[in-house]
């Protein structure tokens, strides 16, 4: 599908878990919540009439579209998916359709506006999160039975009266919106997930649509929370990740991945096809946290370098064993050797089962060559290809070596045992 394009060449995302939440930063009366701070509201069973004060104070005076885009920029990510509404029922955006939303805050800013435009600016992809089962703060929304008696609720009053107008506004107010992305839809009727799906396509028919509209009618495959699946797929997908242990901010969390984990985890995805939206939660005065702009900062140094090896890459064939000293993506005929932990002093390190014949090998960041055997032992049946590493893999995140290949990479199944 020609409009899937910028995502499977993207690869990399950043979501951006930003609402009155931040405020509070996973504490509510001297208790803490520390998993999915975003959660507060439900968690600790806030009164809609006590978390709407949230409201009232919020005012993130040090938000700047500019920086955050340009940060993404330097990140390497390539789109931006923010929440335009969350749970907690609040639109972050200057929405007609409920007051509950950020113009009537001592901020009053339009943020989907400002960061679209910014978004645009810098060339990265707007993309817009909406919670379209659960809202919190309507009567007739899903999840809150603290204020509301579910039996009394019905959903099809806020989904019209609610989600299809926001997701209206959404896609009619703020230029191309490259994918909306839907989440926890539960037990949604079949009915509702499908007129929702021919609602943003009757607007954007081609903005994507995440997996979590529910029952597979998403354009792509979305993976758990955090979780990356151990089998490659043909067909698109994403794995939306934390950086710490929540999606929105927390005081007390600094358990941040380290870049390392972020580029094994971006090796891991691309190989296996897919895609990896990683999470920022900015402050309640509007700034990305030190600890994960360092982070994604660290990571966007090395993509500026050896991004070819993950942009725009295809799902990796299976080699048959485990590959110890880090991972392989590829793209057509070049295979991305991806050199993480080789043994200390290891001289060498060894891929094995590929029957392609490499034509060059080189290190990505300088273009070096480097020095390989390739052979096949017709005893063992099996296929060696040995490359030199020492003095060759000087980054201690992953270093990248390339095999330009003679065609395809193609591999050889693990011998069998003969019946002769
Ligand atoms: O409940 C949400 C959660 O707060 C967060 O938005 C994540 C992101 O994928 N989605 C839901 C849980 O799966």
């Amino acid at each position: 599908m020609e409009k899937m394009k910028w995502f499977r060449e993207a690869k990399y995302g950043m979501f951006v878990h930003w609402g009155l939440y931040a405020e509070l930063g996973g504490i509510w009366n001297g208790r803490h919540y520390p998993h999915g701070t975003e959660w507060i509201m439900k968690y600790a069973r806030i009164p809609v009439q006590e978390y709407r004060k949230l409201a009232d104070v919020f005012n993130p005076v040090d938000f700047d579209p500019e920086e955050w885009v340009e940060k993404a920029v330097r990140y390497g990510v390539k789109y931006l998916c923010f929440t335009a509404k969350h749970h907690d029922g609040f639109a972050m955006y200057d929405s007609k359709v409920s007051d509950y939303n950020i113009m009537h805050t001592p901020f009053g800013r339009d943020v989907v506006k400002e960061l679209s435009q910014a978004c645009r600016r810098h060339g990265i992809i707007f993309c817009v999160y909406y919670s379209q089962m659960q809202d919190w703060e309507d009567p007739n929304g899903n999840g809150n039975d603290w204020d509301y008696v579910e039996a009394e609720k019905d959903f099809r009053i806020y989904f019209e009266n609610k989600v299809k107008p926001q997701v209206k506004e959404l896609l009619t107010r703020y230029g191309d919106i490259g994918m909306i992305w839907f989440d926890t839809p539960y037990d949604m009727p079949l009915e509702l997930c499908r007129e929702l799906k021919d609602w943003v396509y009757s607007f954007q028919p081609d903005c994507i649509i995440n997996g979590r509209i529910g029952y597979g009618l998403g354009d792509y495959r979305q993976m758990g929370d955090n979780n990356i699946p151990v089998l490659g797929y043909e067909d698109d997908w994403e794995t939306p990740m934390t950086l710490n242990n929540t999606w929105g901010y927390s005081r007390v969390d600094e358990y941040w991945k380290s870049p390392r984990d972020v580029i094994k985890m971006l090796v891991d995805v691309s190989g296996k096809g897919g895609n990896l939206l990683l999470n920022v939660g900015p402050t309640p005065l509007g700034k990305i946290p030190e600890g994960s702009h360092e982070v994604m900062e660290t990571v966007g140094d090395w993509l500026k370098i050896n991004g070819d090896s993950i942009y725009g890459t295809n799902r990796c064939v299976d080699f048959p064993y485990q590959i110890k000293w880090g991972g392989v993506t590829v793209r057509e005929n070049n295979l991305y050797l991806h050199v993480m932990t080789p043994d200390a002093d290891a001289e060498e390190i060894v891929l094995y089962s590929l029957e392609t014949k490499v034509k060059r090998m080189y290190v990505l960041a300088t273009g070096e060559q480097v020095p390989f055997r390739q052979y096949y032992e017709p005893a063992r049946d099996e296929y060696w290809f040995r490359i030199t590493i020492k003095g060759y893999c000087q980054d201690p995140l992953d270093s990248v070596l390339v095999a330009e290949l003679e065609g395809e990479p193609g591999v050889h199944d693990i011998y069998m045992p003969s019946r002769k």
